[in-house]
């Protein structure tokens, strides 16, 4: 196996032995086949001479395409059997298109990702001669790679819309032509164009997912959330997809028992059509990375919506309770499916639910968050007003994502350390990091803004676009914003590349930069867009011209 697509690759440089994620060699390769495959189908669908493809329009390409990239992000599917059920998929849905192609009088080119047609004693073997390393020069495996981590995330965030209705094919569409690319294509200048427009296409699925969940919840707004326990059994919900947790707030809601989040999915408590739930009880714990131990004292039923999974040591008692659903799996915890129509019954884990303790409070207290677009438009002539008045002299965006190495503490430091006059932007679950700090706030303003989970990272370009049509600036890079974003996965990658498509500079990147940026290819970052690392919390405090 290789794999360096998260920021804990091994030694940062990649996993080879086992990932550092906990995924095996055998899933790492299957996922390799897997998305060979998916590029396999992206370049029979270019094939098709009629434009738009009528086989790329239809829904179960996109659905499939979008599932299996997103099984692929990190943390979400450690399931050999559910990547292996998925790549017989992908071949029988790859040689329909081509049959289809076929009929239309159009010649099938002899490249192995359209022909080849191994079974599953073949599957290994197969998957060691086209995985990362299959690309032989550094950089266009780079530029390869970082589209492709890209697509990952703009996939998973196009399968929540989905869920909810709100499918657009154009976005789709340029997901099936990227991946033909990354096997058609072995020019670097196209290839880096190809990267940056990736970021584009991202800001139009990020508008589509804000579309979709705020067209059915409502628009996010100022939200006490309470961290403490109540005395009722409860259910803990984790990962992103809000269609997930509405039905199971529904479907429980007379069972005398309590829904609470978990990581990112802190953020359903900000919209009003799931607030409405009184058995929405509050958050239970931190970021996903946390999980071991908060798990166990959870006491209840787990529902894994998306990643971030962390596999269970062998003594973990609460492997018994925990369920995956969409494109999440592990071996052993059960998996829910939905009907055709989108519905799942959730009624196994609320009767298991009922027959568990409560959880065990490990934190007391609330925490304020649901600084969404327009929740900071309402707020804009206050906002605007302490600007001007020198009361907030600066923003700084943390948005992105936590993860388990001791350099993170920089992130809880940078935040301790920021002047009483400036305010954090945050989404995603970076802001665990500085969230329960008591950082007060600036004329009623709080000093942390939570606009939601990662993709509601679109929520802050959108603000940062009001500012600077509020303040008459030309650029946005005029504004009084600067960017010190933490990564972890693959949503990160397709968040950064759609903040540089809106014209962002000078991001700080850390706690390091990608295993997968080349040299050159980073120089093209930095020299471009001004993309950095971190450093210590004075020299960036001092940097970003915050000192
Ligand atoms: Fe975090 Fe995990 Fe949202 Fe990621 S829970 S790390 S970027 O999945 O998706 O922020
Ligand atoms: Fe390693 Fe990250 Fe890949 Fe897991 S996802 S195998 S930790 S690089």
């Amino acid at each position: 196996m290789f794999c360096y697509q998260c920021q804990e690759t091994a030694n940062g440089i990649g996993c080879k032995i086992i990932g550092v994620c906990g995924k095996k060699p055998e899933v790492a390769k299957a996922q390799d086949l897997l998305i060979y495959l998916l590029k396999g189908i992206g370049v029979a669908v270019s094939l098709c001479k009629s434009k738009p493809c009528c086989c790329s329009k239809r829904a179960d390409v996109y659905n499939f395409v979008n599932d299996s990239l997103f099984c692929t992000i990190t943390n979400a599917n450690f399931d050999k059997e559910s990547i292996y059920k998925r790549i017989d998929e992908a071949i029988v849905l790859r040689n329909q298109l081509i049959s289809r192609i076929k009929e239309k009088g159009v010649a099938i080119p002899d490249i192995d990702v359209l022909t080849w047609n191994g079974n599953r004693t073949e599957y290994d073997e197969k998957a060691q001669t086209v995985g990362v390393l299959s690309c032989k020069d550094e950089d266009i495996r780079s530029l390869k790679e970082l589209t492709m981590y890209g697509l990952k995330g703009m996939a998973a965030y196009l399968e929540h819309a989905a869920r909810l209705g709100l499918v657009e094919t154009e976005i789709n569409d340029f997901i099936l032509y990227a991946l033909s690319e990354l096997v058609l294509n072995e020019d670097a200048t196209s290839l880096t164009a190809l990267a940056l427009t990736t970021g584009e296409w991202g800001v139009k699925a990020m508008a589509l997912l804000d579309k979709a969940n705020t067209t059915a919840y409502g628009n996010p707004e100022i939200t006490e959330v309470n961290i403490s326990v109540g005395n009722r059994p409860g259910i803990l919900v984790s990962g992103h997809d809000l269609n997930d947790i509405e039905q199971l707030l529904e479907q429980s809601k007379d069972s005398g028992i309590d829904i609470y989040t978990h990581g990112e999915m802190l953020p359903a408590h900000y919209y009003p059509r799931l607030k409405k739930y009184a058995h929405l009880r509050g958050n239970y714990g931190n970021a996903w990375w946390k999980q071991r131990e908060e798990f166990e004292t959870f006491n209840g039923p787990i529902l894994f919506t998306t990643n971030c999974i962390v596999p269970p040591t062998g003594k973990a008692t609460y492997s018994g309770r925990v369920y995956t659903t969409n494109s999440t799996g592990y071996p052993g915890w059960k998996h829910i499916v939905s009907d055709m129509n989108g519905k799942k019954d959730f009624s196994e884990i609320i009767a298991l639910a009922k027959t568990c303790k409560a959880p065990k409070e490990i934190e007391k207290g609330s925490i304020v968050g649901g600084f969404a677009h327009e929740q900071v438009f309402a707020l804009a002539d206050k906002v605007v007003e302490a600007v001007k008045n020198g009361d907030i002299r600066k923003f700084i965006v943390m948005a992105g994502c936590d993860g388990r190495m001791k350099s993170r503490d920089y992130y809880t430091e940078f935040a301790k350390s920021l002047p009483q006059d400036c305010v954090i932007l945050t989404a995603g679950c970076a802001k665990y990091r500085y969230n329960k700090l008591p950082l007060g706030d600036i004329n009623g303003i709080p000093r942390v803004l939570d606009a939601g989970q990662c993709n509601d990272s679109y929520s802050l370009a959108l603000i940062a676009l009001k500012l600077k049509e509020v303040f008459g600036l030309n650029d946005i890079n005029e504004l009084p914003i600067a960017y010190n974003i933490a990564w972890y996965e693959q949503k990160a990658v397709i968040v950064l590349l759609a903040l540089l498509s809106l014209g962002v500079k000078n991001i700080h990147l850390g706690p390091t930069l990608p295993a997968f940026l080349s040299p050159n290819v980073a120089k093209v970052l930095v020299d471009n867009f001004g993309i950095s690392g971190i450093n210590t919390v004075d020299e960036d405090l001092k940097r970003l011209g915050i000192l």
